[in-house]
């Protein structure tokens, strides 16, 4: 008894010490590196980490924002900047989609804003899919959670996902456990990467309607009843148009306590709360609430893993100038190289 508790005490000692370095998980897929910008844009990454550090000073609700935006873009299709594209009336792009219609604005032109400076700073070579990540990563640091570092070299994809593809690949809140494994185990995200992830829900905000099928037309009796009270009084109806926070406890710091939510039966969405409800995940949902430091190990763990799903390398897509819209001379390059290489490019 006595010895295992300090076994304790000194791994996690251990772990204290380490924890001012940056965790690193080597690259996975072929032709991305730490150092991809090492020579051609050596102050990429505090360019970014920069102008975040101010933004969030002024609304650190962009940081929830862009750290999702990290997500759907790796969920569909892959990591390659798609979520960014603007999509046109005929091609409503996967901004356009019902998932996607509460991404934050703010967050997009954030993005925007970045490779502008980027570009200013070293000519068109940082992608957007890039910039995502590296978002993503800085939006978990500067509001409490790990540091960690990602690996580089993403292109940016040519086409967007169809509605009926972006659907598919993004677990709507209203899944249950079985679901949403199922929906993960497509892109060979496993049990644990699920319940890491989903303490992404650590901060940021969510509508009435991701989460009142747990209100209407009954209440769902898992969750806490003074929890649900306070709820029906942001949301008196189905459709309510509102918001509360995804983490009662600390909406805006990254820590654990998502996790502790889940334990009280103050999950938000059906998706987080039945994470406590099913026998495959209940033993890590409690592991993550007393333990902080191995939620950020494992977060850390699949979060790089999650940044390098179906990425485009080397000279696969395109390095856009404007995270927006494809590169205009995209149409004009295949329009006067030949044949094959300009059927490779038009999708
Ligand atoms: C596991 C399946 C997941 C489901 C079903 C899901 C669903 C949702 C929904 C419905 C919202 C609220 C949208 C709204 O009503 O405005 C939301 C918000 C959010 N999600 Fe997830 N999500 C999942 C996984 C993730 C992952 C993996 C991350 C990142 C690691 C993440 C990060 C966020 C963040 C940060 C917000 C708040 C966004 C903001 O405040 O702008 N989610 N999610
Ligand atoms: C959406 O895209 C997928 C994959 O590219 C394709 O199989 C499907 O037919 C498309 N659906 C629609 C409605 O365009
Ligand atoms: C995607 O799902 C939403 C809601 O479930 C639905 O309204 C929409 O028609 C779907 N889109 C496609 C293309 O299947
Ligand atoms: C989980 O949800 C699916 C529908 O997505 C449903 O068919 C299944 O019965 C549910 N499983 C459990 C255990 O509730
Ligand atoms: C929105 O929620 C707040 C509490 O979070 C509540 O005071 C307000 O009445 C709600 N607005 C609507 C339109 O229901
Ligand atoms: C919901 O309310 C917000 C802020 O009050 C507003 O900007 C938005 O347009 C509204 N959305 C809908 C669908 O009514
Ligand atoms: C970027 O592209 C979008 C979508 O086409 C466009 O609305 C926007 O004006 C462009 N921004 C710049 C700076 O050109
Ligand atoms: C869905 O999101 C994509 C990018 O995330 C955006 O381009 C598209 O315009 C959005 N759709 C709508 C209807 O806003």
């Amino acid at each position: 008894m006595a010895s295992s508790l300090i076994l304790v005490l000194v791994s996690s000692l251990a772990f204290l010490s380490s924890t001012s370095e940056a965790r690193t998980y080597p690259p996975i897929v072929k032709g991305l590196s730490f150092t991809f910008y090492e020579s051609t844009c050596p102050h990429a990454e505090s360019i970014i980490r920069q102008f975040l550090t101010t933004a969030f000073k002024k609304d650190i609700g962009l940081a929830a924002g862009l750290l999702r935006i990290h997500f759907h873009d790796c969920f569909v299709q892959g990591c390659d900047g798609s979520i960014l594209l603007d999509g046109t009336a005929s091609d409503p792009s996967e901004k356009g989609d019902l998932p996607n219609l509460t991404l934050r604005k703010t967050a997009f032109k954030a993005i925007n804003d970045v490779k502008a400076l980027l570009d200013r700073a070293c000519g068109r070579v940082v992608s957007c899919a890039d910039i995502a990540a590296l978002a993503a990563r800085d939006s978990v640091y500067l509001s409490g959670g790990p540091k960690y570092k990602v690996p580089l070299g993403r292109r940016d994809g040519l086409t967007f996902a169809n509605g009926s593809v972006t659907n598919a690949s993004l677990p709507a809140p209203t899944s249950n456990v079985t679901k949403l494994l199922a929906v993960l185990k497509k892109i060979n995200l496993d049990t644990t990467d699920l319940v890491a992830l989903s303490g992404g829900h650590t901060i940021g905000l969510a509508h009435c309607t991701s989460f009142t099928n747990r209100l209407f037309p009954s209440q769902d009796p898992i969750m806490n009843k003074y929890f649900a009270k306070n709820l029906y009084l942001t949301c008196p109806a189905a459709n309510t148009n509102n918001t509360t926070v995804n983490d009662v406890r600390s909406p805006n710091t990254f820590d654990n306590k998502y996790y502790v939510d889940l334990l009280n039966r103050e999950g938000l969405f059906t998706s987080d709360q039945d994470l406590y409800s099913d026998q495959r995940t209940k033993s890590l949902v409690t592991r993550f609430a007393i333990s902080q430091s191995l939620f950020f190990e494992q977060f850390v763990y699949s979060i790089v893993k999650m940044g390098q799903l179906s990425v485009l390398t080397g000279d696969q897509g395109e390095i856009r100038a404007n995270c927006s819209a494809r590169n205009p001379d995209t149409k004009f390059l295949w329009s006067v190289v030949d044949d094959e290489e300009g059927e490779k490019l038009a999708y």
